[in-house]
């Protein structure tokens, strides 16, 4: 097996990207719980965010949602982030808060509301103008309750005419994802429930069209490191949303339900290519902290990737695969799961402090004083929901 020393310069290009909404007040459909130091703006969201990446070295780069995080003026917002020491990441859209979208945005028999969602699409691509983003990040709400509600197969038809329809609008250095999900909020048929749909959608656009995989998204036992190497191999996974969960869409820290599934996942992107600096795979957090604090709660997500990553750099390929052509069953598991087994902690601690980073940045965090200081600072204002 590679030492951790001979896998730990591939560490030192790693970015994760956080989700600005993260650092907002979340919750379930119950309820959702204020916090003391909650953002009342999106500068107040990009301060917090860039705080994750000083503790870590990171997460550079922050995502967008619009309009949760719609301003005025995304230049001097860029410039903002810029000087606290991150970027502006994807700009993900929003067509599931409007009343007009109840029976769907980019799919809806109504070719009025077909174009309100467009133009809100077309407005993210201003944004990512100004912004310097790469990527337009596009999930929908979109489906139906119940049985003979609506036609699926027109749905598809609108939906492919749609999506055309702002693909034609992006710049060449600009990408469309699409994420696909299950179900929720649509409990009967969703329109882009899988990643076959994703898939087909984005082939008929084009290059630069994309499919962003959600762990959270897929039924109870699907492996979804298959799907990862299949999308890889077809060169259409352009990101991830990472988190974890234990029954749907959970949104959990990432690493945190199990641990077992990133390494599997973070192994077959080695495998693939996708972990190659220019791989042009954005690995992104989507994570709520519902009862946790949120900063620390975005470190230890962005910790265990990179743990996770860094045992899936060790595994040993070249005995991996002598023991696969021999087919030797149980020799090539004991291969794979000797990686996932060694603990990278200490390594990991003595790589942070190499690099002029806190050798436990949770630990960092805590006694920084930043929570302190934002929790007495904002008081007063709203605190942002997502
Ligand atoms: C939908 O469940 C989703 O995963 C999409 O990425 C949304 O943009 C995000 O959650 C909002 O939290
Ligand atoms: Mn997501
Ligand atoms: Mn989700």
């Amino acid at each position: 097996m590679p030492t951790f020393e001979q896998i730990s310069q591939q560490l030192d290009h790693q970015a994760i990207e956080v989700p600005s909404w993260a650092y907002g007040n979340s919750g379930t459909r119950f309820k959702v719980f204020g916090s003391a130091g909650t953002p009342r703006t999106v500068q107040e969201k990009i301060a917090d965010a860039a705080a994750v990446h000083r503790f870590t070295g990171l997460a550079p780069k922050v995502a967008l949602h619009i309009p949760w995080d719609k301003v005025e003026d995304y230049a001097a917002l860029t410039a903002y982030a810029a000087e606290q020491g991150v970027q502006i990441g994807t700009i993900n859209s929003n067509t599931f808060q409007d009343d007009d979208y109840k029976l769907g945005g980019l799919t809806h028999h109504d070719p009025a509301i077909r174009r309100k969602a467009i133009d809100h699409h077309l407005e993210c691509l201003q944004i990512m103008d100004a912004t310097g983003s790469q990527d337009l990040k596009i999930w929908l709400a979109d489906g139906s309750n119940y049985p003979g509600q609506a036609d699926m197969r027109s749905r598809q038809d609108r939906l492919a005419e749609s999506l055309a329809t702002i693909y034609a609008e992006l710049k060449d250095d600009q990408r469309l994802v699409l994420e696909y999900k299950i179900f929720e909020p649509a409990f009967y048929h969703t329109d882009v429930p899988d990643w076959g749909t994703a898939l087909v959608q984005v082939q008929a656009l084009g290059e630069k069209a994309m499919v962003c995989l959600d762990t959270g998204h897929h039924a109870p036992s699907t492996n979804v490191e298959f799907i990862v190497a299949q999308l890889l191999r077809l060169g259409r996974l352009g990101s991830f949303d990472f988190n974890s969960r234990f029954y749907a869409d959970d949104d959990l820290i990432v690493g945190s339900a199990d641990p077992f599934q990133l390494f599997r996942i973070m192994f077959e992107v080695v495998r693939g290519g996708g972990y190659a600096a220019d791989s042009g795979v954005a690995f992104m957090l989507d994570q709520c902290h519902n009862v946790e604090k949120k900063i620390p709660g975005q470190i230890r997500s962005v910790l265990n990737v990179q743990e996770m990553t860094a045992r899936a750099l060790m595994v040993d390929t070249e005995a991996l695969a002598a023991a696969q052509q021999a087919g030797d069953v149980l020799g090539a598991h004991e291969v794979f799961m000797d990686a996932f087994y060694t603990d990278v902690r200490p390594d990991l601690a003595a790589w942070r402090e190499s690099r002029g980073l806190p050798a436990s940045p949770m630990r960092a965090y805590a006694e920084s004083g930043y929570q302190e200081t934002i929790e007495a600072d904002r008081v007063g204002g709203t605190q942002l929901s997502w």
